[in-house]
C-alpha cells in the first residue's frame, strides 16, 4: 500500500468527487422517459451522451486519467496502465428500452464510490486501478449486446459491427461518427486487455436467489449460454375484411403459434425463450401482414439445452408455417457461449467479500461484458441484492443499504487485490 500513482491524484482528495448519492442523483435524471419512468438510454444517442459526459466529469474531478479507447469504451485510471497487471472495475450505462436505473450504472457509480472509499481508508494501490463504462452492453439499439467488450476482445469484427443497423437504418459507423468517435478505428485491443490482471463487475443481481437466502452481496460462479434468433415469417398482405379464412395466409398465426411452442419447449427444457419484440408490416389494423419479424432471446444451463430447445421452436415454427402457407425463416443474430468465471478470483472474491462466512455463489442468465471478457482475462462479478428481482423494467430496485454494502464489498476486492 503505496504512494500515490504517478500522473494522478488521489480519487476523493480533489473535492470533485460526490460521492455514491451526489453520482447516483446526477446520474438519475439523464434518457428517463416521463410516461414509463424507465430509461432510454441508447448507444450513441442523445441520453447515452450526456451519461458519457458524467463519466468524464467523475474521472477528472477525482483527477483519474481519462481515455476513450478505439471502440468507444470510457476509461478513468488510478495509476500508469502501462504498469499492467490493472485491476479494472466498472460495467455500463446504456439501458434497453425503458430499463431500470440499476442494472448498468449501479457498477460504474459503485467503482467510482469504492475507489474514494479506498482512498478514505489510506489504502494505496501497488497496481493500476480504473473505472471502466463498457460501450453498447445492452444492444438495445443496434441489435448486437456487448458491442464495446466484444469488439475489444476480438469476438466482434470491425466489419461485422460496421453492418449493424439501428431500426430507422442508421449505420453503427455513422451513430458513433454522429456522437464524435472515429469509426474506423474500432477493432481488437488485445494490447489493452494484456494490462488487465482482473476484471471485476459489480451488477444488481437479476433474480431473488440474494433475497431469498438472506445476502446483501454474492459472487458469480457461471453466465448461461444465450443468444437472439430472428425469426421471419413472410405471408400474404392481404383485405381483412374480405378475404376468406380458408384464403389467407396469415403470418400472425404462425407467430403466435411458435410464441406458445417456445413457452412451451423452453419449460420442457428447463431452460428460458422469449420473445420480446416484434415487427409486422405493413402493421394495418385491417390487412393481414405481408411479414411478422419476431425475435427469440434464449438461454439455458448449458449449450447442448439451448441448441436442443432453439431447434424444437425453429421445427415448430416450420411445421406450422406449412399449415398456414407461411415461409419461416430463422438468422441466428447472436450467441453467447456458456462463462465459466475463473475459479481461483470468483474463491477470493467471495473471501474477500465476507471472511467469517462464505459468500454466496450464483449463476446467472443475465450476459455481461465481465462475460465477454472472460475469455481473454481473469473476470470476476459481484451482485448486489435486488429485493424484487425485477430488472430490464422500470421497477427494477436496491435498497440503499445494499448499495452501501456492495461498495464496500468492491473496495474490499479492490483492496485484496490491487493494494498488496
Ligand atoms: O440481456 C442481457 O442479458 C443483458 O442484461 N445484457
Ligand atoms: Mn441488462
Ligand atoms: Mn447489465
Amino acid at each position: 500500500m503505496t504512494g500515490g500513482a504517478p500522473g494522478t491524484t488521489a480519487p476523493g482528495t480533489t473535492g470533485g468527487g460526490t460521492g455514491f448519492h451526489g453520482m447516483w442523483r446526477d446520474l438519475l435524471p439523464i434518457g428517463r422517459h416521463e410516461r414509463s419512468g424507465g430509461y432510454r438510454r441508447y448507444a450513441w444517442a442523445a441520453a447515452d451522451t450526456d451519461c458519457r459526459a458524467w463519466f468524464r466529469q467523475e474521472a477528472t474531478a477525482r483527477g483519474l486519467a481519462y481515455e476513450v479507447d478505439r471502440n468507444g469504451n470510457q476509461w478513468a485510471w488510478l495509476g500508469d496502465p502501462s504498469q499492467g497487471g490493472a485491476v479494472v472495475t466498472g460495467s455500463h450505462l446504456d439501458s434497453v428500452p425503458d430499463g431500470g436505473a440499476f442494472d448498468g450504472p449501479l457498477g460504474v457509480v459503485s467503482a467510482f464510490a469504492a475507489l474514494d472509499e479506498l482512498w478514505a481508508r489510506g489504502a494505496r494501490p501497488a497496481a493500476p486501478l480504473a473505472v471502466v463504462n463498457f460501450g453498447d452492453e445492452e444492444g438495445a439499439r443496434f441489435g448486437l449486446a456487448c458491442v464495446g467488450s466484444r469488439l475489444t476482445a476480438g469476438q466482434l469484427t470491425p466489419r461485422q459491427a460496421h453492418e449493424l443497423r439501428d431500426a430507422d437504418g442508421v449505420s453503427l459507423p455513422q451513430a458513433m461518427e454522429a456522437a464524435g468517435h472515429d469509426p474506423d478505428a474500432i477493432g481488437p485491443d488485445p494490447e489493452r486487455l494484456a494490462r488487465i490482471g482482473a476484471f471485476v463487475e459489480l451488477h444488481i443481481e437479476q433474480g431473488r436467489a440474494l433475497d431469498l437466502g438472506g445476502h446483501p452481496v454474492g459472487v458469480a460462479s457461471a453466465i448461461w449460454p444465450h443468444g437472439r434468433w430472428r425469426f421471419d415469417f413472410h405471408g400474404e398482405a392481404n383485405h381483412a375484411g374480405t378475404t376468406r379464412l380458408e384464403d389467407r395466409r396469415d403470418p400472425m398465426l404462425t407467430y403466435a403459434t411458435t410464441v406458445l411452442a417456445a413457452r412451451k419447449k423452453a419449460r420442457l427444457a428447463g431452460a428460458l425463450a422469449t420473445f420480446g419484440k416484434v415487427a409486422v408490416e405493413p402493421n394495418g389494423v385491417n390487412a393481414i401482414p405481408s411479414l411478422v419479424r419476431g425475435w427469440l432471446d434464449s438461454r439455458a444451463a448449458d449449450e447442448d439445452t439451448l441448441a436442443a430447445v432453439v431447434a424444437a421452436i425453429e421445427q415448430a415454427a416450420h411445421e406450422r408455417g406449412a399449415r398456414d402457407g407461411v415461409d419461416v425463416r430463422v438468422t441466428r443474430e447472436s450467441f453467447t457461449p456458456v462463462v465459466e468465471f475463473a475459479h481461483e478470483l470468483r474463491d477470493t472474491l467471495a473471501g474477500l467479500v465476507s471472511p467469517d462466512a462464505p459468500a454466496p455463489v450464483l449463476p446467472t442468465g443475465a450476459g455481461h461484458d465481465a462475460g465477454i471478457l472472460s475469455a481473454a482475462v481473469p473476470t470476476a462479478m459481484l451482485f448486489v441484492r435486488n429485493p424484487t428481482g425485477v430488472s430490464h423494467s422500470p421497477a427494477e430496485s436496491a435498497a440503499e443499504d445494499d448499495c452501501t454494502a456492495g461498495v464496500t464489498a468492491l473496495a474490499d476486492v479492490l483492496e485484496g487485490l490491487a493494494c498488496r
